[in-house]
């Protein structure tokens, strides 16, 4: 019988076999508790003798089982841990990383030159009052230059803002005059404007704005020149041209000098050597007083501009859509290491 268990125990090849193989043999209906149980009805003399048996043939079947069971689990174990194995010589796989978009770090790049002329960053709602966008900035309803700026209205009084001068508004509103203001503000803004390879319909612009006592356009020139020699180089040069912006007075258009440079050489960038990047001006009095600054005490300057435009210029980007159609390909050739 113990010949025959063991036998049994040796070719079970699963836990599950080897635990019928335990029911057989060792189990309440298996021959060894029967033996076990018969003992009553042995003499005094074979009892001791066959009760030592049939413990010892329990004992050695249960022991053999045990090994049995160990040894599956080691090589099971094994089995799993081979399976399992790392080859940590193999070349990892690439993790397809981002990076910012183009016109976040120009907008932050610029923001950083600015905040190191001590200017601080504001922010404004895109969805504005026709308060804020044009009353406010001395466009009244009615007032011809609102054409320049084609707008997407919601209501009667609420439209997508047009630029971010309504920021300086706002700004200069909740503080009515009693200290000076140094801001610049980026953000989005909206205009039916036809999309094209220098317009979209929504773009970015970065206002600036610096009022205090004894702003003067000398001041203006001074900051804008250090931004277009901070962006595009120190060998740049900048212009200002008489404009008209209703919030301005007086007005004026900044170009920059831009030459482009390959392996042939240099040749400038338009017929004209210049090209336009913003828009600026003295701030206008009447939209000193309605934010409740004194324009005989306080002056200041503002202007705008369209990082869209700078970004094309310093990179020699040839289409304003790619900023916004998210080509993959395009975006990747501006990620720094
Ligand atoms: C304005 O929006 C004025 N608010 C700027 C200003 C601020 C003047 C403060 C004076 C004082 P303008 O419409 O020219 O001005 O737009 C300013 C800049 O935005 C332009 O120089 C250009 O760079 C950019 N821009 C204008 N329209 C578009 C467009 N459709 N797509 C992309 N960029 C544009």
């Amino acid at each position: 019988l113990e010949q025959e268990a063991l036998s049994k125990v040796e070719e079970a090849s699963t836990i599950k076999e080897l635990q019928d193989v335990r029911v057989a043999y060792l189990g309440k209906k298996g021959p060894i508790t029967e033996v076990l149980r018969g003992m009553g009805k042995l003499s005094p003399e074979e009892r001791p003798i066959i009760g030592e048996l049939a413990n010892t043939v329990r004992a050695n079947i249960a022991n053999a089982m045990e090994e049995k069971k160990d040894a599956m689990e080691r090589a099971e174990l094994e089995k799993q841990l081979a399976e399992e194995q790392i080859d940590v010589t193999l070349p990892g796989r690439p993790v397809a990383v981002g990076g910012p978009h183009l016109l976040t770090s120009i907008v932050e790049e610029i923001e950083d030159l600015f905040i190191g002329l001590g200017f601080e960053v504001r922010e404004g709602p895109e969805v504005e009052t026709d308060y804020y966008n044009f009353e406010a900035l001395n466009l009244p309803k009615g007032h011809p230059a609102r054409d320049m700026q084609d707008s997407f209205y919601i209501t009667e009084d609420l439209l997508m803002r047009t630029h971010t001068s309504p920021v300086q508004a706002r700004t200069m509103n909740a503080i009515q005059g009693a200290r000076p203001v140094k801001m610049i503000c980026p953000g989005k803004v909206y205009r039916r404007d036809t999309d094209d390879a220098t317009h979209s319909h929504q773009f970015t612009q970065i206002e600036g704005l610096y009022v205090d006592k004894n702003v003067r356009m000398s001041d203006l020139k001074g900051v804008l020149d250090r931004f277009a020699k901070h962006m595009f180089g120190e060998d740049r040069e900048i212009r200002l041209r008489p404009s008209f912006f209703p919030f301005t007075e007086p007005s004026v258009e900044m170009d920059i000098s831009c030459k482009v440079c390959n392996g042939e050489g240099c040749s400038v960038c338009k017929k004209t050597g210049w090209i336009e990047i913003l828009g600026a001006g003295m701030v206008h009095p009447r939209v000193l007083e309605m934010a409740g600054y004194d324009p005989n005490e306080y002056s200041g300057f503002a202007f705008g501009m369209g990082p869209e435009r700078i970004a094309m210029l310093k990179y020699g980007v040839d289409d304003i859509r790619h900023f916004y159609t998210n080509d993959v390909r395009f975006l990747k050739q501006y990620h720094q290491a």
